[in-house]
């Protein structure tokens, strides 16, 4: 029996707004398995950039109204600002629509146990969108941890380094508010390496029971521009610039988080590296297809091109050394998202990891607050 196709409703047409549509439009291509998909509705505020993004997302339709936009569809992608997840996912939870969500889940952490209750209450998939838990490279290297090739984990090392706000003049924007966006590199970037630390170590290392967290503000206002480009006002910055933090898991483990958004010279650097008592490895998205791998015995590192056909996700795209990219991260979430949705499974990450981070993110924000080390709660 064939199935109607699932009408996508996305809420967001910016940037995740296009790397989702694109991912969307990949799929009959390169996952011709995945559930077929109709790029239904882009809702958004404003109606004229709204339908010039429709027409080149290829959405059928356009709302102005989420609410109205959930009775259409049966998948909601909610991909706006982090003020925005809560209310209209768990709504459509509310009324048994899956919902992919981008991370993090919600400013604050009151903020997404609510979401995480919601999802619980549903009995449909509800995601949280690190997609760099879907880079075959990433795939590969917990491959290796859970096989026991890097024996017992004793560190964990990550950092996401980007640039863009190193300008003071660089325009002030919603990320830059701690009401609407929760916290800056710490929610937008340390999130994304905390919770892939999760994903390869969590199962071996158990969960982050303390910290110790700093986060800092270098430029505490920024310029708001007029049509003309002039400047119309300047704006506090209430979030941080810049965040670093040592965790403890509950196995002994130690881990060193850090993220800036003012790193001069370094674009979308995040990087991962995992220690054991029997070899180590470390991954760099921006080589995202390659995995530095030291295995007992040997001297150094070993480049692995992770490009083979056997390779998570691999065989779905070029032969190997056909290297692939960023945007390709989200075609195979959303080909795991929406088929956990055609097949009624789980899908992880789930909003309970993405609660789960929250957590951590709110001890690191108490621990600066306290300049001391809290528990995780
Ligand atoms: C921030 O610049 C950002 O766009 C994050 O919000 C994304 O999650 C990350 O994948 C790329 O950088």
């Amino acid at each position: 029996m064939t199935r109607d196709p699932l009408k996508i409703g996305v809420l967001g047409y910016r940037f995740m707004g296009k790397a989702h549509a694109n991912a969307l439009a990949r799929l009959p291509m390169f996952f011709p398995d995945a559930p077929e998909i109709v790029r239904h509705t882009l809702v958004g505020r404003n109606e004229e950039e709204l339908a010039d993004a429709a027409d080149r997302f290829g959405f059928a339709h356009t709302a102005t109204d989420w609410e109205a936009a959930l009775d259409e569809v049966d998948v909601f992608y909610n991909l706006g600002p982090n003020h925005v997840h809560a209310e209209p996912s768990i709504a459509a939870l509310e009324e048994g629509v899956p919902v992919l969500c981008e991370k993090p889940l919600a400013p604050t952490v009151e903020e997404a146990a609510t979401m995480r209750d919601a999802a619980a209450a549903a009995d449909v998939p509800a995601g949280t969108a690190f997609n760099y838990r879907f880079v075959p490279a990433i795939r590969y290297a917990k491959g290796l941890i859970e096989d026991g090739e890097l024996g017992e984990i004793r560190q964990v090392r990550g950092r996401y380094l980007q640039d863009w706000l190193v300008d003071p003049d660089a325009p002030w924007a919603w990320r830059m508010d701690a009401e609407m966006a929760g916290s800056g590199a710490l929610g937008d970037l340390g999130a994304h390496t905390i919770d892939l630390a999760n994903f390869l170590v969590g199962d071996r290392v158990g969960g982050i029971d303390r910290v110790s967290g700093q986060l800092t503000t270098f430029v505490d206002e920024r310029p708001v521009y007029d049509e003309n480009g002039d400047v119309a006002e300047y704006r506090d910055v209430t979030v941080d610039d810049a965040y670093a933090a040592q965790v403890d898991y509950e196995s002994g483990a130690t881990g060193s988080f850090e993220a800036s958004r003012v790193a001069e010279g370094h674009k979308n650097d995040h990087t991962i590296a995992v220690h054991g008592s029997k070899g180590s490895l470390e991954f760099s998205l921006e080589r995202l297809n390659e995995l530095e791998v030291l295995r007992e015995g040997n001297r150094g590192y070993e480049t692995v091109l992770v490009t083979e056909e056997s390779d998570p996700y691999v065989d779905r795209w070029w032969p190997p050394g056909h290297v692939i990219g960023w945007e390709h991260t989200f075609v195979h979430e959303n080909y795991e998202f929406l088929s956990a949705v055609a097949e009624g499974d789980t899908f992880e990450p789930s909003f309970e990891d993405g609660y789960e981070i929250q957590r951590v993110l709110d001890a690191i924000g108490r621990s600066d607050e306290r300049g001391e080390r809290v528990a995780v709660e």
